[in-house]
């Protein structure tokens, strides 16, 4: 598990990261400066032209160094890899600076990753002992996810996603669940990421059920906060044993779907959750073909 940075408070503790690789990135622009690849051509992946782009919320890290702490800028491969298996191109969008116009009109979907904690002070409550955030994270989020809502773009939510999504449309979180919220069931059994951990009941009808094929999963879990009040909206999809929403999905959209296990984990051993992805893949096909139809109408054709 990646080491937490507390950033709020200004009372940095020295992280210490997994080694993060950056897939492909196109960094935002600052007025002014001048414009460089972040690779070079001729040493950049080539993304296939068809590949729908999914814009990937990606948190500022560091590494030991030689010299002292090296920054940088990352995600858990395992989420790259799931978007890749779907068919999809991950565009990694790192925390810092707000995405500019260009970078959101690439985005053909959305998927808010696991990670740490969301910002209490954003859904009004005073920070558990526990609660680790990463308010630029929390801000970079928020100018992803608000257009990606304005224009129907979809967003598949994972983890602290599901958190921040239910956060950034008015619901709060338990920071705590071990403390505030005990129960039979351990949300964060420290025994692997592919670990098993809970049941899950899914909402028969739901998208996240007509995705996973399915109303009834075992799920890995590996976090310490959860949904609390649900924000008006979401509706909730899924629940653990313990009565705790681990499934959401915004029923006026046509594809937010946001779960707190990580299905990015499992999916090549899954069948259900790796249908979760293959869902995900078809409504970012869809909503790109509906956009391009919708341009081409616009141009006159
Ligand atoms: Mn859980």
């Amino acid at each position: 598990m990646v080491r937490r940075r507390r950033v709020a408070g200004g009372s940095a503790a020295p992280a210490r990261a997994a080694p993060a690789r950056l897939f492909w990135c196109l960094p935002p622009s600052r007025p002014g400066a001048r414009q460089e690849p972040a690779i070079s051509t001729r040493e950049a992946p080539t993304v296939p032209a068809d590949r729908p782009l999914v814009l990937v919320a990606c948190t500022a890290t560091s590494r030991p160094g030689p010299q002292g702490e090296v920054a940088q800028a990352g995600v858990n491969r395992a989420y790259l890899d799931a978007l890749e298996g779907a068919g999809l191109g991950p565009v990694l969008v790192p925390a810092g600076q707000p995405p500019d116009g260009r970078l959101l009109a690439l985005m053909d979907g959305l998927l808010l990753p696991g990670g740490v904690d969301v910002d209490p002070a954003r859904y009004g409550q005073a920070p558990h002992p526990s609660t680790e955030v990463d308010v630029e994270l929390d801000r970079l989020e928020r100018q992803l996810l608000e257009p990606a809502l304005a224009e129907g773009r979809p967003v598949l939510a994972i983890c602290r996603g599901i958190q921040a999504l239910n956060v950034a449309l008015g619901g709060t979180l338990v920071q705590d669940l071990a403390d505030l919220r005990p129960g039979p069931v351990d949300h964060r059994p420290d025994i692997g990421r592919r670990h098993l951990a809970h049941g899950l009941r899914v909402e028969p009808g739901s998208r996240l059920a007509d995705a996973v094929g399915a109303t009834d999963l075992r799920v890995n879990s590996l976090h310490h906060q959860g949904i609390g009040r649900l924000a008006p909206g979401l509706r909730a999809t899924a629940w653990a044993e313990d009565g705790l929403i681990e499934g959401v999905e915004a029923p006026d959209q046509p594809f937010v779907v946001g779960v707190q296990c990580h299905p990015e984990e499992l999916w090549r051993e899954s069948a259900p959750l790796r249908r979760l992805f293959g869902a995900f893949g078809a409504a970012v096909r869809t909503a790109r073909a509906n956009r391009a139809a919708r341009g081409a109408a616009a141009a006159g054709w």
